[in-house]
């Protein structure tokens, strides 16, 4: 979208806005956001044209198929996460672009996300004057995270030699919420987790918990090895109906993701989402709530398989008594 459209799209959005709120006075609504909390934030992303804003976006989306070209302007996206709405504010990352654009997006962001290519250290010095440049435009309270993109390619720094190189630890002083991590744009390697970080930070919310519905286990041929249904009695009619989709979905995966070591697939499914997470000779799919935290749930699963690796005797014992004993306090409800 061209900076020119965005403009009007905001205009459009803002008129629609005022309606609403003409409305609710008329009608005495009530705002939604003053009573669950607030739901809309938006984030700019930052960082040298390269650097890989855009792919990190159109993954997010799950738009990879899509042919990622360089940011004219910049591109406006809407992303939804677990239950809360984002703006994505994609700049563009050449210098015009910078020059003109950045500063009136950073200034309104209530989150900034800031890329550097970790595999091309040539310009890292330039990419660090951009950074502290730009950095002082955010609002005091915005949540900074610095992404080391591209982790994928051989001569990728690693995150020591990056933060040495671009001085963050000038940032542990400062008081805003500020966190480095490793990702790539391009295999997805760290970025939920890193947006994991960003909305905990948003919502306040260090620890979130994840309610598990159900979970199947499979061997990598898609036979399944264990299942199970956990929750209350009252939520087990409207899983019971997804679950044999659950199992389906499961020996999918398992047959697609053959050839890798470890892979890891999020997918909808109806009013839930589904985490499949594959490592070593089983997979693992667990049915979670769309409002949680998709990174904390595969921690779980991957921590399960490491565990069946480990003592493969354990993959024997039923799924409800390995979450149950594993994972307690997660696990929300009883077994059925
Ligand atoms: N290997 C690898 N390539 C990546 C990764 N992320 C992005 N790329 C590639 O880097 C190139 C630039 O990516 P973009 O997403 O267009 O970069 P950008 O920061 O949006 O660039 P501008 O829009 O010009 O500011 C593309 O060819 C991407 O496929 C990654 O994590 N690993
Ligand atoms: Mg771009």
């Amino acid at each position: 979208m061209s900076f020119y459209e965005f403009r009007k799209r905001i205009l459009e959005e803002k008129q629609k806005r005022e309606k609403q709120q003409g409305k609710q006075e008329r009608t005495g609504g009530v705002n939604q956001e003053t009573v669950v909390g607030r739901n809309k934030f938006s984030v700019a992303l930052l960082g040298l044209e390269r650097a890989g804003k855009t792919s990190l976006v159109k993954k997010l989306l799950k738009q990879e198929d899509i042919v990622v070209r360089p940011t004219y302007g910049v591109n406006l996206e809407n992303y939804q996460y677990r239950d809360l709405n984002f703006t994505c504010f994609d700049l563009g990352g050449h210098q015009p672009f910078r020059l003109s654009l950045w500063k009136k997006f950073i200034e309104r962001a209530d989150s900034v996300i800031y890329l550097v290519d970790s595999s091309d250290h040539v310009r890292f010095e330039e990419s660090k004057q951009t950074f502290w440049h730009y950095i002082n435009f955010a609002k005091q309270s915005a949540p900074v995270l610095f992404l080391a993109n591209k982790s994928d390619l051989p001569n990728s720094k690693e995150l020591s030699e990056i933060n040495s190189a671009f001085e963050l630890d000038k940032f542990l002083r400062n008081l805003r919420p500020f966190n480095i991590k490793k990702v790539s744009a391009l295999t997805g390697q760290g970025v939920y987790e890193a947006w994991d970080w960003v909305v905990d930070v948003l919502c306040g919310a260090q620890q979130w918990k994840v309610k598990i519905g159900a979970a199947v286990l499979s061997d990598i041929d898609g036979n399944i090895i264990s299942e199970a249904i956990f929750g209350k009695p009252s939520d087990q009619a409207e899983i019971a109906n997804d679950f044999k989709k659950l199992k389906e979905l499961t020996r999918m995966f398992a047959i697609e993701s053959k050839e890798s070591i470890q892979s890891v697939k999020l997918e909808s499914l109806f009013k839930k989402h589904v985490s499949h997470v594959k490592r070593g000779a089983y997979c693992l799919s667990v049915m979670i709530d769309p409002i949680d935290p998709v990174t904390r749930a595969q921690q779980i699963q991957l921590r399960i398989l490491e565990n069946f690796s480990r003592n493969p005797t354990e993959v024997k014992r039923s799924l409800s008594e390995v979450f149950e004993s594993k994972f307690p306090l997660e696990v929300e409800g009883g077994i059925r």
